[in-house]
This record gives C-alpha cells, structure tokens and sequence, in this order.
C-alpha cells in the first residue's frame, strides 16, 4: 500500500483548496490506509500551518476560513469512514458533547466526537457556540455521564469555567465534565474539578477513565 501524501493534504488546506482537499480524502478512504495518522498528520498539519501563518501575519481572516473549509470538506468525507473503521458495539457511556458559547472552532471537537463513538461511546454533538443552558437541557434529556466541551479561543475558557460550575450545581444526578481545545490544560480543567485531553485519542482514553 502507497504511503499518502501527507504534504499534498497539507498543502490544499494551507492553500485552501477545497476541491483537492476533497479529492485526496476520497483517495486516502479508498486507499485503505490508517485514517487517523493520515488525517493527523495530512490535513490537521495543514490547519496548524495556516494557524502558524495568521500568527505569522502572512495570514489575514479570509484565508483561515479558506483553510477551514477545506479541513472540513476533507474531514466530511473521511469521517463516516473513520466511524465505520472503528465503530464498536458496547455503549461506553453517554456524551453531550460541543464548543462553548461565543466560539465557532469546531473542527477539533467533530474530530474528539468521532473518536468517541467510534470506540463505542453514545455521543450527541450539539455543535459549535452552544449555550450553558443547552448543554444542560441535552445532558437531562440523553441522561449524560460526561459533559464535554471545547474552547479554542482564550476569551471563551471562561465559558468552560461557568460550564462547569452549572453542571456541578444543577439539580438531578451526578455528571462529570470533561475539557479540551488548544489554548486548555489538565491544571486548567483540574482547578475547575474536570478532566482533561489533550485530543481526540487521548479523550477516548480519559472519558474510559471517567467511566470505572
Ligand atoms: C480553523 C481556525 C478558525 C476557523 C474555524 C472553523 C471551524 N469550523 O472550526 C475560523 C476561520 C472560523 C476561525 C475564526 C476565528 N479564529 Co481561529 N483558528 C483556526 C485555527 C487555524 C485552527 C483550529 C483547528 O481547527 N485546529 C485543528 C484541530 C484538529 O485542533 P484543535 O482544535 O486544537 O483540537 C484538538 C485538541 O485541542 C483537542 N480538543 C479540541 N476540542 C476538544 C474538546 C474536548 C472535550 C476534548 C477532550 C479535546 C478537544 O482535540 C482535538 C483533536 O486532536 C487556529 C490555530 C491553531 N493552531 O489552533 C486558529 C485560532 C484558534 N483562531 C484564533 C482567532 C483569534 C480567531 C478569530 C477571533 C479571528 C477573527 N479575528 O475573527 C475568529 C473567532 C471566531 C469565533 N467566535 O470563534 C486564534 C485564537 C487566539 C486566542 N488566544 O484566543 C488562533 C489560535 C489563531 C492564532 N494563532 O491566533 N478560526
């Protein structure tokens, strides 16, 4: 088996070239290789790149969403197949799971959700800028062992914080909470009473954890 071209799927993301990054997804599903170090080190490289290249100034915001869009038309076409790779039987556990209020980074956390089902967690992916109150409107109504968020941006931890803070005092059963996104860490989620990941592998390894 051909190793894929991890450089050519970064490139169409740093190029943000929504067409290729489409075309070498569907060629990396048929090609039968290992998903997740490909996407790993292919098109999520790719993204960190454009991150780089905004901090850089090389980079100004029509770029990043041209980036973001071709990450998110690979990522349509490799996700089914990375679920159908993985999928397992047993429910783990239950998850509602999305990227607090304010922020609309969710590529990470789709990345986290996969994963998650796939290695036999119920997962409801409430998607990006989601509400405290719908967070905890979702975890009652799915009756949620973990509540999981993301935050990409220093602004929006704060929201982690107050998330936290509501699920711990709302009323009913006892939820853990579990935190990640770039700018987040253990002894941040730690001082909060969460736990922590730091991606999509290790949030499997950790949401087990949370289940003994
Ligand atoms: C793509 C991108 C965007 C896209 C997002 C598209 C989308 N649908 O997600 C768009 C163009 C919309 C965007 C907008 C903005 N962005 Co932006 N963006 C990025 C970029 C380049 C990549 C993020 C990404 O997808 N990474 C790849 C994924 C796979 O990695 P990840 O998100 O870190 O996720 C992994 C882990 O963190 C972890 N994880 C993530 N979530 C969770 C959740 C749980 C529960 C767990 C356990 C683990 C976990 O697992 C994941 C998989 O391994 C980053 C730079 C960077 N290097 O991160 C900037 C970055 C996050 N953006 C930034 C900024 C400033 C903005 C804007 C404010 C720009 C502007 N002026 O408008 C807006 C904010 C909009 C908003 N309100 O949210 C800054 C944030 C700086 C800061 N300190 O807060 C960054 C760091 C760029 C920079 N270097 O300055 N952005």
């Amino acid at each position: 088996m051909a190793q894929p071209d991890y450089s050519a799927m970064q490139t169409a993301v740093v190029d943000g070239d929504v067409a290729t990054a489409r075309t070498l997804a569907e060629e990396l599903v048929a090609s039968g290789a290992d998903l997740l170090p490909a996407v790993e080190n292919g098109f999520v490289a790719g993204i960190r790149r454009v991150g780089d290249l905004w901090d850089e100034g090389e980079y100004f915001l029509p770029e990043l969403v041209q980036g973001a869009e071709a990450m998110k038309a690979a990522m349509d076409v490799i996700r089914p197949a990375l679920q159908a790779a993985h999928q397992q039987q047993s429910t783990k556990g239950c998850i509602v799971i999305g990227t607090v209020e304010g922020d609309l980074h969710d590529i990470g956390k789709g990345l986290v959700a996969v994963l998650l089902s796939a290695n036999g967690f119920e997962v409801h992916d409430l998607g990006a800028s989601v509400s405290i109150a719908a967070f905890l409107e979702k975890a009652e109504e799915v009756d949620a062992d973990i509540v999981a968020a993301s935050a990409l941006l220093t602004t929006t931890m704060e929201v982690q914080a107050r998330l936290v803070e509501a699920v711990n005092t709302a009323g009913g059963r006892t939820r853990r909470v579990l935190l990640g996104g770039a700018p987040t860490s253990r002894a941040w989620a730690e001082r909060l009473g969460a736990a922590h990941a730091e991606n999509a592998i290790h949030a499997v390894e950790v949401a087990e954890e949370l289940m003994r």
